[in-house]
């Protein structure tokens, strides 16, 4: 391990464990800023770093303060996330501004995926990845995390696409970038808040070291980009599609009523659904980043074991 960038701010774990060759798990921020609301938001973040600890791998959770890009945060910093008014959304295109004028900066897939490889983490958890939205013919709104995935060389386990986006087109989309998606532990691609989503997941594996051997491969022939492994959430914390769809399509009928979107459609569809499903939809979201959280520290795990 090379010294870190000079622009990074890594706390003293991270820092030794990617030293020493030790698994580390990189995480995101939007999640906690943008994602869900106080205080389920920073409860979640502290469970999950603490998924990750227990399997003796390191969270690193990722975002930018005042001014700098931070890989590793302390307690405080995770409230302050969870409740400043003061954090903007930032993905790849807002990193340098949001650097340059020493703002704060909750890091989408996309900027959480960029710092993370810049500190040489290759793991990283989330909730779900941003896609090709529906309208997207018209709107050309696609996520910069799709082309995020292309490029820089990170694993991304997420439980899938939902519904508010076009799941078909985001599947074609990536494979037009060249990114694997693979199923873990099934044949099906899940949907987020759903196991299923009617469409086939394009590769499938059923162990963490299988996974790792997947990364392996594809950095080892020298493929640049990332990898998106989906894993569908516990059979106990979904909700069934026809249970909702219908939820998703009012919801998307009310943004288009008020007018919202580019970078505020994510956020808002997201607490809309929340305040539609009573948190049912809080709870499953919760549920599924855990569940994300033991695969990834096991990913990582394996990852680091080889040679
Ligand atoms: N999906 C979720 N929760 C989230 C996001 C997506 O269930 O918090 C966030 C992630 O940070 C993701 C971002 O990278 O939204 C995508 O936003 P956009 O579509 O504006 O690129
Ligand atoms: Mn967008």
């Amino acid at each position: 391990m090379t010294t870190p960038h000079p622009r990074l701010t890594l706390t003293e774990e991270v820092r030794e464990a990617l030293h020493d060759g030790r698994p580390v798990v990189a995480l995101e921020s939007t999640i906690i800023s943008h994602g869900m609301p106080y205080p389920q938001n920073v409860a979640m973040a502290t469970e999950v770093e603490d998924i990750i600890r227990s399997y003796g791998a390191v969270p690193a959770t990722i975002a930018v303060l005042h001014g700098r890009p931070r890989i590793g945060l302390s307690p405080d910093d995770l409230e302050l996330l969870a409740t400043s008014p003061d954090v903007s959304k930032t993905s790849v295109r807002d990193l340098a501004y949001v650097v340059a004028r020493g703002g704060h900066g909750a890091t989408t897939v996309a900027s959480t995926m960029r710092l993370a490889a810049l500190a040489g983490i290759r793991v990283f958890v989330t909730g779900g990845i941003g896609g090709v939205h529906r309208g997207a013919q018209t709107t050309f709104d696609i996520s910069a995390d799709l082309t995020e995935l292309a490029t820089t060389g990170v694993a991304v386990i997420s439980a899938g696409v939902k519904s508010i986006l076009d799941i078909g087109l985001t599947l074609e989309t990536l494979e037009t970038l060249g990114v694997p998606v693979i199923g873990y532990g099934t044949d099906e691609f899940p949907a987020f808040y759903s196991r299923t989503s009617g469409f086939a997941s394009p590769m499938r594996a059923d162990s963490p070291k299988e996974l790792a051997a997947i990364m392996h491969a594809r950095w080892d022939l020298g493929i640049p980009g990332g990898l998106s492994i989906a894993n569908p959430i516990p059979l106990a914390d979904e909700i069934p599609s026809d249970q909702i769809d219908g939820i998703i399509e009012q919801a998307l009928a009310e943004m288009a009523q008020a007018g919202i979107a580019g970078k505020d459609a994510t956020p808002y569809l997201l607490g809309r659904i929340v305040e539609l499903t009573q948190g049912d939809s809080l709870r499953a979201n919760i549920a599924l980043v855990k569940n994300n959280a033991h695969l990834g520290a096991q990913v990582a795990t394996e990852y680091a074991a080889l040679p």
